[in-house]
């Protein structure tokens, strides 16, 4: 279901053919610099990292979603609420430090950061005063750890934004709880009343939406929904919306807030994919997916299912050149540290982006067509001067790379990382063939540039 929807948000979207570096996309300035970011950080932190997957000795239900371990372990009746919402007396990353994440993220290339302000659980990771089941109140650590990031931010000319769950809430009598036809634990949760759920509306969502605007003036607020249009009405989509608009017109909001709607793709800034979706057409709208280096999103002591670098990056240059963002998500140890295999991977991508990234900053979809050997993106840098980036995932094993789909032959052709200019004759129907060297100079992703 979830994918049908938002197959549907893309079909609105595609479709305009564009000539290289020329994206036909509307970019209005607002949403420009996340255009040209291209790539993000997500971070899933809270109570959940402490379990971190595993229950009593046992690895929690449904899937590997650590964040969910609350309704999720002890498959299937869940971890009764005061026992998972006593974990917040043992919250303390003591580890934690704002500026070295800031870093890592800088130096892994990325341009944003987007953490759980508040996740499903309902736990608040700054001293909100609207419930006390939050970092300042209820946890030793007693530190405000999304004030901390926003200085740090701030510092390093890091955009920050929240992830908030305005749809489920856990802790709250009337947030919402896991649907009944997707949940199958037994026995089924319990639904609330549309009533409960417009008080927990007007006396939690609403409330902490306006705190985290005011205290901290996010570049993102990222919401998070499958719920159905029932609940999330169109009075409070407009009353939330609304709220954002009028506190902060520059803070970008994504299209999750209520993905089953219509007109949702027309009433925020950019659209969010499924988990781990990868859209294989070009969308007129900024848009981004967000990932995982592995199953889980909150860290997962079990989850051992880590994906090689080589694999980000594709996808990341994949939604490059479909004109996409990729939002690569961390999830942080309980002592406030990140997993070593997130960060060997982000030092590996950083070390990439240092070399490559003119392939991804400011670069978007041409009209030249991917191809089994990688995915082309593009560079207007003038009236008649731009550049095509063939980022090669598999290497021609005869090592001749044919582009199809241009109509114009470029004045040079060269590797990104060292300038060394390669051979290239024309190829067939609108193309070229590109005499590449013996071996790639990065078994990753090597960048052949075509200029123009
Ligand atoms: O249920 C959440 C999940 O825990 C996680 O936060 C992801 C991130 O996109 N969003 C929801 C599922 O789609």
């Amino acid at each position: 279901m979830k994918k049908f929807i938002l197959i549907s948000i893309i079909a609105l979207f595609m479709g305009a053919k564009t000539g290289y570096g020329q994206p036909a996309v509307s970019q209005n300035q607002k949403t420009q610099w996340f255009t040209d970011s291209r790539f993000g950080m997500f971070i899933h932190f809270g109570l959940y990292s402490i379990p971190a997957g595993v229950w009593d000795g046992k690895i929690s239900g449904r899937n590997m979603y650590a964040e969910w371990i609350q309704k999720q372990g002890n498959w299937p009746n869940g971890i009764p609420d005061k026992d998972y919402q006593a974990l917040a007396k043992q919250f303390n990353p003591i580890k934690f430090n704002a500026e070295e994440w800031v870093l890592e993220a800088r130096n892994a290339g990325m341009k944003y950061i987007i953490i759980t302000a508040k996740h499903h659980d309902g736990f608040a990771l700054w001293p909100t005063k609207v419930s006390s089941y939050n970092i300042m109140d209820a946890s030793p650590f007693k530190r405000d750890i999304l004030g901390e990031l926003s200085k740090a931010c701030e510092k390093y000319q890091m955009k920050l934004g929240f992830y908030y769950s305005h749809w489920q809430d856990w802790e709250y009598e009337g947030g919402a709880k896991p649907p009944i036809d997707e949940f199958k634990s037994v026995p089924p949760p319990v639904q609330v009343t549309d009533a409960q759920f417009e008080k927990y509306w007007q006396q939690k969502c609403l409330p902490q939406v306006c705190e985290l605007i005011e205290n901290y003036h996010p570049a993102i607020l990222w919401f998070d929904t499958w719920a159905k249009p029932e609940i999330i009405t169109d009075k409070r989509l407009d009353e939330l919306i609304g709220l954002i608009r009028k506190l902060d017109p520059n803070c970008l909001i994504n299209s999750r807030i209520l993905m089953r709607h219509p007109d949702i793709a027309s009433k925020v800034d950019f659209l969010s994919m499924g988990d781990n979706e990868f859209p294989t057409d070009i969308i007129n709208q900024p848009w981004e997916t967000s990932g995982t280096m592995n199953y889980s999103w909150g860290y997962h002591q079990l989850d051992y299912h880590w994906e090689s670098t080589k694999s980000l990056l594709a996808k990341l240059v994949g939604n490059v050149s479909r004109n996409g963002n990729f939002q690569l998500n961390i999830g942080p140890k309980s002592d406030g540290t990140f997993p070593k295999a997130s960060v060997r991977r982000l030092r590996e991508i950083g070390a990439w982006l240092y070399v490559n990234g003119d392939a991804v900053y400011g670069s978007g979809p041409c009209r030249a067509k991917n191809d089994n050997w990688g995915f082309i993106t593009c560079k207007k840098l003038g009236e008649n001067k731009k550049r095509l980036f063939l980022n090669i995932v598999n290497w021609p094993e005869n090592r001749e790379l044919v582009v199809k789909g241009i109509d114009q032959l470029p004045a040079k052709v060269y590797l990104l990382e060292t300038g060394q200019v390669l051979d290239f004759i024309p190829y067939p129907e609108n193309g070229i063939t590109i005499r590449l060297p013996n071996i790639p100079i990065d078994p990753k992703i090597t960048v052949v540039v075509a200029e123009y």
